[in-house]
């Protein structure tokens, strides 16, 4: 196939038949295109014959949610596709397997892994995960740990470094995350009931430090190659199984921010729960169970990142005393500052989530988003003087009001 284009569906299966490993056998595909994402088409091709399927995923030249007028780079589909090949040698079964990638088209061909369930729809929908908190901490204990300077030659870091330059991709959290929520941008999309809210952030100047500081974290620090938007719509899940997809937005950033993201999707689903738990009790468990996800995730990480660091660390002065500590202290408070950052974003901004706004009811959506707000505003007040994920427990519970 030549140069890029969008692929067509007729083409998508062209393509997909070339995939042997999959499809040995001619029998006829089906190809239906199921990208309800923001940014590219996704082709699910299947063969009704065999039940056997794959992913296409290509990237479109602009955001899909916006329109042709927000132009992005196509190298985000060569670095997401090297990101998922490094991901699932780092953290084996965490990430689907990469069958074929074409850089001229921008595409990846990859695992279908329609026998799970997008995280975000399966929390929404009740679903309980209880190897969730053991797998993630896995995928980015390993990920994060062996892509940074304590766990891999330093100078073979750089090149890293260099070849995961994502400057369309990081301009997008650059803008939604850590400057548009916090004015009146056009970009921002915010519902009349909590227009009060947004405007609140919009005066706090104490605040703003906190978010400038987080942003300069984002801008700069370079500590190990970040999956950079791991939501719960970039996981897929069952009850026995974690599969990390989308890195698109993959680069060199701070490892806080992977961590946090995590927390943030999982407090945005416990404040949703004004409307998915069927009455106070079963809200009251839904949370339970919510928070000791974010404990696990956090302590789970923090045991295994201290793991690799003692048997896998490259160099002796990162044995210095008090150096891994030290080093944890502030992975934890920038996890709790992205968090924050990730929740309020969220609620009033460009992109939202589907565990707050498909809510039917009107009261029961605002005090989900007003829970929201003042959980994230919480959580980047107080990042960095968080001394342990309690801080982002109590702070959830607060906002809860229980
Ligand atoms: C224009 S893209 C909007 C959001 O979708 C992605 O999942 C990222 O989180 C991005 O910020
Ligand atoms: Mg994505």
């Amino acid at each position: 196939m030549s140069a890029y284009h969008p692929l067509s569906e007729a083409e998508a299966t062209e393509l997909a038949r070339s995939i042997r490993d999959v499809f040995p056998t001619g029998e006829d595909l089906v190809c239906r295109e199921i990208g309800d994402g923001n940014l590219n088409l996704v082709f699910h091709i299947t063969q009704p014959a065999t039940g056997r399927s794959l992913i296409i995923k290509q990237a479109l030249p602009y955001a899909k949610v916006v329109g042709e007028s927000w132009p992005l780079s196509l190298d985000r589909a060569r670095i997401e596709s090297e990101a998922l090949v490094k991901q699932g040698e780092l953290a084996p079964g965490l990430a689907p397997r990469v069958y074929k990638t074409d850089h001229e088209l921008a595409l990846t061909v990859m695992e279908d892994l329609s026998d799970h369930v997008i995280m975000r729809r399966g929390l929404i929908e009740g679903g309980h995960y209880p190897k969730f908190a053991e797998h993630i901490s896995e995928f980015m204990a390993r990920t994060l740990f062996f892509t940074s300077d304590l766990g891999m030659n330093q100078q073979e870091k750089k090149k890293l470094v260099q070849a995961y330059v994502n400057p369309d991709l990081c301009k997008i959290t650059e803008d939604l995350i850590f400057d548009h929520p916090y004015y009146d941008a056009d970009t921002n999309n915010i519902a009349d009931a909590i227009r009060d809210a947004a405007e609140a952030i919009w005066r706090d100047e104490a605040l703003h430090l906190e978010v400038a500081l987080l942003r300069e974290k984002f801008l700069t620090h370079a500590q190990a190659l970040l999956h950079g938007d791991l939501h719960t719509g970039s996981i897929f899940v069952t009850p026995e199984s974690t599969k990390v997809i989308d890195p698109e937005f993959a680069y060199y950033g701070p490892i806080g921010f992977d961590i946090g993201a995590v927390i943030a999707n999982l407090l945005l689903n416990y404040a949703a729960q004004e409307h998915w738990s069927a009455d106070e009790a079963a809200r009251r468990d839904r949370r339970a169970e919510l928070l000791g996800m974010v404990r696990d995730v956090w302590t789970l990480f923090e045991r295994k990142f201290r793991r690799l660091w003692d048997e896998h660390g490259v160099d002796r002065v990162a044995r210095s005393p008090g150096y891994q500590d030290d080093y944890m202290r502030r992975l934890l408070q920038d996890a709790v500052g992205f968090a924050g950052a990730k929740t309020v974003r969220r609620v009033y901004g460009l992109a939202h989530v589907a565990d707050i706004d498909t809510i039917p009811d009107a009261a029961a959506r605002e005090r989900a988003q007003r829970m929201a707000l003042a959980i994230g505003t919480g959580l980047i007040r107080r990042n960095r003087r968080a001394e342990s994920i309690e801080d982002v427990i109590r702070i959830a519970v607060q906002a809860s009001g229980s």
